[in-house]
This record gives structure tokens, sequence and C-alpha cells, in this order.
């Protein structure tokens, strides 16, 4: 929360006629008022700093704004700015099954939830038993190194990251 003092001079102007006993009234007055006090204002915090700091305030973060397949949401999750390349931090299945996920060796600044389907539909929490070293689903904020995700057995089976502020 960011606190100003702050003075306000506001303009003002009335001009009312009004019907009395002996005829009309005439009241018009023309000025200013001022006003003095606190504004207090919420300061942006998660991705909405993150993409104020990086000079793109307002940015979609499902946007990939460097095209290096990772999303704006993720460059922030992974402690990259916008323009770097984070290509070698997607997820990628590996050919005995399962997947690996590449995290950064900064770690991570938020919670990152793992989310498995075998149709591209109804995704689901990745059970954490399957995601070594650490178990854990959602994976914690500042975790780094190198996870993997053990086969499920399924003929097919599809994984996408997800992360909140
Ligand atoms: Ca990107």
């Amino acid at each position: 929360m960011a606190v100003y003092d702050v003075e306000l001079t506001f303009p003002i102007a009335s001009d009312e006629t009004y019907t009395i006993d002996s005829g009309l009234l005439r009241l018009a007055s023309a000025g200013t008022i001022k006003a003095t006090g606190t504004l207090s204002v919420p300061t942006a915090t998660g991705y909405a700093a993150w993409a104020t700091a990086e000079g793109i305030p307002g940015a979609d973060p499902n946007d990939d704004y460097n095209g290096d397949g990772v999303t704006n949401a993720f460059a922030w999750a992974y402690g990259f700015g916008k323009d770097d390349d984070a290509g070698a931090y997607r997820p990628m299945a590996l050919p005995t099954g399962g997947f690996q996920i590449p995290l950064p060796p900064g770690g991570t600044v938020t919670p990152v939830r793992v989310r498995v389907s075998t149709t591209l539909g109804g995704w689901s929490d990745l059970p954490g038993a399957r995601i070594t070293p650490g178990n854990q689903n959602p994976i914690p904020a500042s975790s780094s190194g190198t996870l993997t995700v053990s086969p499920s057995g399924d003929p097919a089976e599809f994984l996408i990251l997800e992360v909140d502020e």
C-alpha cells in the first residue's frame, strides 16, 4: 500500500435562483475549494508488479512477449524478464514415459501446479507422489533443479503447468 499526502483544489461555481416572498433571490458564486488529506493506493504485487516493472503493464499473462514458447506468467513465475529466453525451462516428455520439469536456477517465485490429462481435457492435479524429488504438487515457491514425473502407464498422458498469484 502506497500512501500519499495530497492537496486537491476543485473549481466550484453555482448560480441558483430562489423564489421568495418579495420576488426572486439569485445566489451566485465562483471560486475553488481545497481538500487535504492522504490517499492510499494498493501497490501492485505478483504478476502485475512484474509486468509493470518490465514495461508491459497490463500484459496478458497468457501471451508470450518474446516468442520463446514460455508465457509471460511463467517468465514471471520463473524469475525471468520479458526478454529472457526461458525456452529451456519448458516441461518435456521423456522417451521412456513421464516428464521432466526443469526449474530456474534462481528458484520459482510462486508455487507451480502440475495438471495432467489423458485426453487434453478434464485436467486434474497430478498426484504429488509422482514428482521427484519433493513429492509435492503444487511445487513450492523457491524450487529449483530438475524434477521428474514418473510414467503413469496410460497409453498417452499430457501435462500442463499452472501458476497462481
Ligand atoms: Ca516468453
